[in-house]
């Protein structure tokens, strides 16, 4: 632990500040990324915000995390987004009326009382779980938490690493660019390429009456996203059927990353973990044996449908430096491209930019294709701690938290300039800082 805030109580303190937000988007049973743009309860965002939430309160964090996991389906997926029946249907596009999970949902088992997406956001839960416990073991024995949990999140890994193996290497893949969290980065033109995208007039798109047009994704990608999402739900929710798979190495880093969690879990409750940490170091090694990028010193995405790496740079493509199981070499090589001219770790604002400055689609502005994120900040900023990076851990931290002070815990920001794009007091934002401040 780590005090960057010499008094992190006080009344206007960053700390306090942070806890405004997380207080600001609580509901009662979870949390809102953000009270206009996103006002439902998003998977990878709760697991986040989980993360820091337990050090302001282990009860609501804990809370959050089980709110999440009732609404998992039979088949152990835990939809990317569980709406609030209270917030009108035209708040957030798609709505429960686009997905229709009670019904199109029904084979792969959708919970009937509560309604969801059909798709799914990186595995960040079990880590979260277990962050989650650390921050007060007492009160999480006394409710059970991990007893609860570890079932739902031993079944949600089995979806991914069975269902979702679609490329049959044992990675798991992801069908729809949401469901990696990143949504338009230039990862996903290509195979995007090839969905024919739903008429602009068949939708509205909610999201412009909160984000400015150039911040968010165009039109064409949002057809594109309608037409996938559509379609799934139309075979019924069923995998192996869609014109889009992707292996993406955030998504199995953070996959793997919660096997670990999840090993340390059973441990905890009186079962032995080292099957599980046995399989979370065969699949670091699958890991780099399918997505590892010698010549360019990093990860890269790999398109199911031809067999191909996607040829762009991400930062999806960083965020496996957080697997203790790495060889030395790869993580040498990790941080040496992320401090080189493709990302610039430690110059600009600071942060990590989500898509290579020099790349042919950077735009500094445009959501995922090229601003700097809190959460991926975050996860590289564990990776440099764990493999030993001190001072360059320290420095980004610094930088995230001068970052997120300065722009009133803004989604995601200017590369070059910190200056704030999206979303205020954005709920994964606020949680990280307060996690960085302990
Ligand atoms: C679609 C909630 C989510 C994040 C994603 C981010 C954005 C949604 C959107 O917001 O996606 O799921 O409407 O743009 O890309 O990572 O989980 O914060």
């Amino acid at each position: 632990a780590s005090h960057a805030s010499p008094a992190p109580h006080a009344p206007h303190s960053l700390h306090a500040r942070a806890a405004g937000v997380l207080d600001g988007n609580w509901t009662g049973t979870s949390t809102v990324p953000s009270r206009g743009l996103y006002p439902h309860q998003w998977s990878w965002d709760s697991a986040f915000i989980a993360i820091g939430l337990r050090h302001l309160s282990p009860l609501r964090a804990q809370t959050e995390l089980e709110t999440l996991l009732d609404a998992q389906w039979g088949d152990g997926r835990v939809p990317h987004i569980v709406f609030h029946p209270s917030v009108p249907l035209d708040a957030y596009f798609p709505s429960p009326d686009f997905w229709r999970s009670t019904t199109a949902g029904r084979t792969a088992g959708a919970p009937r009382t509560v309604q969801t997406s059909g798709i799914v956001q990186p595995p960040v839960h079990a880590l979260a779980a277990w962050l989650v416990h650390r921050a007060d073991p007492g009160l999480s024995r006394a409710r059970g938490f991990l007893a609860r949990v570890y079932p739902r999140l031993a079944a949600w890994h089995r979806y991914l690493l069975h269902r979702r193996d679609l490329g049959g290497g044992g990675l798991a893949a992801v069908v729809h660019p949401w469901e990696q969290g990143m949504d338009n980065s230039p990862c996903w033109d290509l195979p995007l390429s090839r969905i024919p995208p739903a008429p602009a007039r068949s939708f509205r798109r909610a999201d412009l009456d909160h984000g400015s047009p150039g911040d968010r994704p165009t039109d064409l990608d949002y057809g594109r996203y309608v037409r996938l999402a559509a379609d799934y739900r139309d075979t019924g929710y069923r995998d192996g059927t869609g014109a889009f798979a992707v292996e993406d190495p955030a998504f199995n880093a953070l996959l793997i990353a919660s096997e670990h969690a999840l090993a340390r879990i059973a441990r905890e409750l009186g079962a032995p973990g080292t099957a599980r940490h046995a399989r979370a170091e065969r699949l670091t090694a699958v890991l780099v044996e399918r997505l590892w990028r010698e010549r360019e010193g990093m990860f890269f995405c790999r398109d199911v449908h031809t067999g191909e790496p996607i040829p762009e740079r991400g930062v999806s493509g960083l965020v496996p430096l957080l697997l203790p199981a790495l060889p030395r070499e790869i993580t040498a090589a990790l941080v040496r491209t992320a401090c080189g001219p493709h990302f610039q770790l430690g110059a600009g604002a600071g942060l990590v930019p989500s898509y290579d400055l020099l790349g042919e689609a950077f735009d500094p502005h445009r959501y995922w294709r090229g601003p700097a994120w809190f959460n991926t900040a975050w996860l590289v900023e564990r990776g440099l701690r764990l493999h030993g990076e001190r001072e360059r851990a320290d420095a980004l931290r610094a930088a995230f938290l001068r970052t997120a002070d300065a722009t009133g815990f803004a989604e995601y920001v200017d590369p070059y300039t910190g200056e704030a794009r999206g979303a205020r007091a954005f709920g994964w934002t606020a949680a990280l800082a307060l996690d960085l401040l302990h």
